[in-house]
């Protein structure tokens, strides 16, 4: 991995800023919904439609196109030598189901506006470079998220992965094959020789240092479980309190116990529920189950280990106290990932060159770059968004910062895209 400072040839390629808001516009428009955001959940037909798309700009660019057997898709523009492996960019273009235009779609078209440059002004690079559209990040439908960068790297199987179904009991590979994206090449048969990924920052430290590139250091590891509360359905009205099995009142008091945990591990400790059932969900029925999802997340790993045990103590006494049935799924997890020093150093030359203020951020989301790390060096470039609001449909950001993170993005990958 080539860890120089951006070739001096190109020091004044800038990318089109209103192409790549164009097309993030466009690309938008697929899972448009009223309050301005995107729903446009892994495998579904918008996802097909959004790849379709994203696709078929790529061919327009002279760009050749593979899919794995997960659906990642990968889009290559040839270098001088084509025996060097690729420097990789990209994102994801699943969204949360209240999501927003920029998550995941940002890294792609940034890298998609990258080549639109390169080619713009004929530019060549010794070695190839890509684009990746990873499959199913957000893990909103099916976990474990970040699901095609898993699979491409090792983290679990392509079978657990296929194997995966979604409330309405739809699996991974019968969705990927309805879709028409089950591809032929082998996961992770597919070289990367350093990996770059821009994204918003999805949180408000950028914006309110009024700084426009996060130069990435590392991002905080998570552990994902299912909490399965089992008590007694009865009647609301005549079962005496003293007597309930209440599923619903003893899972309120493991969720306040997950917030609880994320504020005794500060400044990074995260704790969130973000999904419920509750069975039968009648008005005047003592639920019987409740099934919750919990997300813990820290930049420590001893941390994140004491969030976890911590957990497990509280499930046990709860049990022990209330005599109801609870069971703990873990679901998704993976340690925090610091990112390479020569990917990192790149960027932040690359926004010093370009001129731009940067601050280190270290990203609280998980993004699909933790898993390439794993195979190659990797950098992430973040930009500000609005209020720092991401995962709701009122995401939004800066036309001048989405640029200004596509114009790092060029240069990084040209620091990287150029080998002795
Ligand atoms: O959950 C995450 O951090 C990412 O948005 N999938
Ligand atoms: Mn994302
Ligand atoms: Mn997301």
């Amino acid at each position: 991995m080539n860890a120089r400072t951006p070739p001096t040839t190109n020091i004044t390629l800038r990318v089109d800023g209103e192409r790549l808001w164009n097309s993030l516009m466009e690309l938008g428009a697929i899972g448009a919904t009223p309050k301005g955001g995107v729903c446009r959940l892994a495998l579904s037909d918008l996802d097909k439609q959004g790849r379709d798309l994203v696709c078929a700009w790529a061919v327009s660019e002279g760009m050749s196109v593979t899919v794995d057997q997960i659906g990642n898709v990968f889009m290559r523009r040839s270098g001088r030598n084509n025996a060097l492996a690729p420097v990789v960019t990209g994102s994801h273009i699943d969204t949360q189901p209240t999501g927003g235009k920029f998550d995941g779609n940002y890294g792609v078209l940034a890298g998609l506006e990258v080549i639109r440059t390169l080619n713009q002004h004929q530019i060549e690079t010794e070695a190839p470079i890509e684009v990746a559209v990873w499959t199913n990040e957000e893990g909103s439908r099916f976990v474990p998220v970040m699901m095609g960068s898993g699979v491409f790297c090792g983290a679990f199987s392509l079978e657990h992965a296929y194997a995966a179904t979604d409330t309405a009991g739809l699996n991974v590979r019968d969705e990927l094959a309805r879709i028409g994206y089950i591809g032929e090449q082998q996961c992770g048969d597919h070289p990367i020789g350093a990996y770059y990924e821009a994204h918003i920052e999805q949180g408000p430290v950028l914006e309110n240092a009024d700084i426009v590139i996060g130069v990435v250091p590392a991002v905080l590891g998570l552990t994902w479980y299912d909490c399965t509360v089992t008590g007694f359905e009865s009647h609301a009205g005549p079962t005496p309190m003293e007597i309930r099995k209440d599923a619903l009142q003893v899972a309120t008091y493991i969720m306040q116990e997950v917030v609880a945990i994320a504020l005794r591990y500060p400044p990074y400790g995260r704790g969130t529920v973000g999904m419920v059932q509750v069975m039968p969900n009648s008005r005047n029925v003592i639920p019987g189950q409740v099934k919750f999802s919990i997300d813990l997340r820290n930049v420590s790993p001893e941390l994140l280990v004491s969030m976890n045990r911590d957990l497990e103590n509280f499930l046990a006494k709860m049990r022990s106290d209330t005599g109801l049935g609870i069971e703990l799924q873990r679901v998704s997890d993976f340690p925090p990932c610091p990112f390479h020093p020569a990917c990192v150093s790149n960027v932040r030359a690359a926004a010093e060159l370009l001129g731009y203020p940067t601050m280190d951020v270290v990203s609280g989301a998980g993004h699909d770059a933790i898993y390439a790390a794993r195979l190659a060096p990797a950098g992430m470039i973040f930009v500000p968004c609005k209020d720092g609001v991401s995962h709701n449909e009122i995401e939004d950001a800066k036309p001048e910062h989405l640029e200004a993170g596509a114009n790092v993005l060029l240069h990084a990958i040209l620091a990287s895209a150029v080998r002795v």
